[in-house]
């Protein structure tokens, strides 16, 4: 393992009384699923070289360029600068998206560990068990144009609004605390100077009434393939390309606990690839609950929509 940053003697930063921690770096081909899930409990992000194929990622960015070409102009002061394209809906759009980047082990594992909810609750005298497994709630692209604008820090589980009223250290970190875990890709080399992903590490410890510091944050750089991986309850943003003629390109999914509602919408021309992608998981428990029972219809509808 490495760490981001430790070379460069103003890192990690400090404000105030708040310091950001170091980032760890991982590779694709030696990373354990211990030491991601330590980073994310000391970090609440992590870096991960090579994780997919620069061949998938460039199969997936022909599969998508359609979209982000047809895509329009958000509107000026919005959430994202004008010179960002989206593409969404990528279940349908790229089987190499869904194949080599959202089922990667690790992404998957990571979800699997910290976003499953079991409960025991009675029915009558009896202790039922009910199993709640993590979906997949966002898939995007973004592509950030010359001229960007930063977008402004934020966390992405507002949306299920996730709200904390505790400060806490890493030890007192539980799974409980998180609604999702996000997952970056490169397209294409990203760099402070394009846009690259930037976070503040460690923000998914503070209470929630606390704003973001920009001088925290670190800057995701990537080579096409490499991930960053982050908790939602971290704050990030999407950075300003200043320069005049690179695209930063990012792949991005959110995973979140079963229980919660799903950004995208249901596409019924995907329940073959949902099936396909839950046998590749070899998951032995799926959705159980004592109403539905085990694997039930409800987790094959609910459980991969994008
Ligand atoms: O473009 C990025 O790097 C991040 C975008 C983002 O945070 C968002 O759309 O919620
Ligand atoms: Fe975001």
């Amino acid at each position: 393992m490495g760490s981001i940053g430790v070379e460069d003697p103003t890192y990690p930063p400090v404000s105030g009384k708040r310091t950001a921690p170091e980032v760890p770096a991982f590779h694709n081909d030696s990373v354990k699923l211990e030491e991601v899930i330590d980073a994310l409990r000391v970090a609440g992000g992590c870096v991960i070289r090579g994780a997919v194929p620069v061949k998938d990622v460039n199969q997936i960015e022909k599969d998508v360029r359609p979209w982000l070409d047809a895509d329009v102009p958000w509107e000026e002061g919005g959430f994202f600068p004008r010179e960002t394209r989206r593409a969404h809906g990528l279940a349908q759009k790229s089987p190499t998206y869904m194949k080599s980047f959202v089922m990667h082990p690790i992404y998957q594992q990571a979800c699997d560990r910290i976003l499953s909810r079991t409960s025991y609750p009675w029915v009558g005298q009896k202790r039922e068990e009910t199993v709640s497994k993590p979906q997949l709630n966002t898939t995007v692209i973004f592509s950030i144009g010359p001229g960007a604008k930063p977008q402004d820090l934020h966390r992405d589980d507002m949306i299920h609004h996730n709200y904390v009223s505790e400060d806490i250290t890493p030890d007192q970190w539980t799974f409980s605390r998180e609604a999702g875990i996000g997952w970056f890709v490169a397209g294409k080399k990203t760099t402070r100077a394009n846009g690259a992903t930037r976070y503040i590490p460690g923000s998914h410890l503070w209470d929630s009434e606390i704003p973001p510091d920009e001088s925290l944050a670190f800057y995701a750089e990537l080579e096409p393939g490499d991930c960053f991986m982050m908790l939602s309850s971290c704050y990030h943003a999407g950075s300003a390309n200043t320069t005049k003629d690179e695209e930063r390109l990012v792949y991005c999914s959110f995973m979140t606990r079963g229980y919660l509602r799903q950004v995208s919408k249901l596409r019924p021309v995907i329940v073959g690839l949902r099936l396909m992608i839950l046998l590749l998981m070899n998951r032995k428990k799926i959705n159980t609950s004592p109403m539905t029972g085990r694997c039930s219809k409800s987790c094959i509808t609910t459980t991969w929509k994008s």
